[in-house]
């Protein structure tokens, strides 16, 4: 994690201030989902072109946003609004600019208009073609159509965390992109697309490369009206990932196994 934690978590809350918070974010919840309420009637009543929204996964993206701190990157997928409007890097007014395609980048700082709504990025340049510090500020890649497209980006992340953590020469030159590879790689994806190859090939890279990644699968038993039942092996895809947990005996294996070079007859 990046060092500047707030103190809400460092130290215990009173019951006031803890009450504030849980207030601020039923808050959120509640926007959030009227504003998927409302896009899915500007579409539907064919105000808006296409849509799709987060309802349903408020909360869990409320959790989440709790840890992803300044120069922590996302790589996920359209239901992610909550999490965005949590990690203060989207405005509802920014959310329905990019609904109706605006065509301006202060309107729609996603993608001024060229991406479909739901795909939501950080800009990483100023204006003048800079880069920005990405150590400052919370970061988001811009998200793809393609399911799963975003689980190789989202290991190239964290990959890049920890080769800044391994080459401090690196990692001095490359200010303003990392701080010493203390950034981690959030990532989303909905359940029905844990069945696509990209999935599987970047938990099973994440567990080789032990990378600093954490990933939520939205999981709704649904992938558009398909149930869990016919995309994924025993209809649960946390039952299918307990094989890629680490276990303490395998690791200890590893490290007790001769180096290469001592190998004898
Ligand atoms: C590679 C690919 N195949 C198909 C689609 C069409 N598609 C878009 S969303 C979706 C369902 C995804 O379901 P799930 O992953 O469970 O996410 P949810 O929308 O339920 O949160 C499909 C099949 C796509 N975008 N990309």
């Amino acid at each position: 994690m990046t060092p500047q934690q707030p103190e809400s978590i460092k130290r215990e809350l009173s019951f006031e201030e803890f009450k504030t918070v849980i207030l601020e974010d039923y808050r959120l919840v509640c926007e959030s989902r009227q504003a998927s309420l409302t896009g899915r009637k500007e579409v539907l009543t064919g105000k808006a072109k296409f849509g799709i929204f987060g309802d349903g996964k408020e909360l869990a993206q409320i959790a989440m946003a709790k840890v992803f701190k300044n120069g922590d990157f996302r790589s996920g997928y359209y239901r992610d609004q909550t999490f965005m409007f949590a990690s203060n890097l989207l405005t509802i007014r920014e959310f329905f600019a990019q609904l109706y395609a605006h065509p301006d980048p202060i309107a729609d700082p996603s993608s001024a208009g060229r991406c479909m709504n739901g795909h939501f990025a950080t800009r990483l340049l100023n204006s003048d073609g800079s880069w920005k510090d990405q150590i400052e500020t919370k970061n988001s890649s811009a998200d793809i159509s393609p399911t799963a497209g975003q689980m190789p980006r989202l290991l190239g992340l964290a990959l890049a965390s920890k080769l800044y953590k391994g080459n401090s020469t690196l990692s001095q030159k490359m200010k303003g992109f990392t701080s010493n590879g203390n950034e981690v790689a959030f990532g989303t994806i909905g359940d029905a697309s844990t069945s696509e190859g990209l999935f599987f090939e970047t938990i099973n890279a994440a567990g080789v490369l032990q990378v600093p990644m954490a990933i939520s699968v939205w999981d709704d038993g649904y992938g558009i009206s398909v149930p869990a039942l016919f995309q994924t092996t025993k209809q649960n895809i946390s039952e299918v990932l307990k094989g890629f947990e680490e276990r303490r005996k395998i690791k200890a294996m590893l490290f007790s196994m001769p180096k290469p070079g001592i190998i004898r007859g």
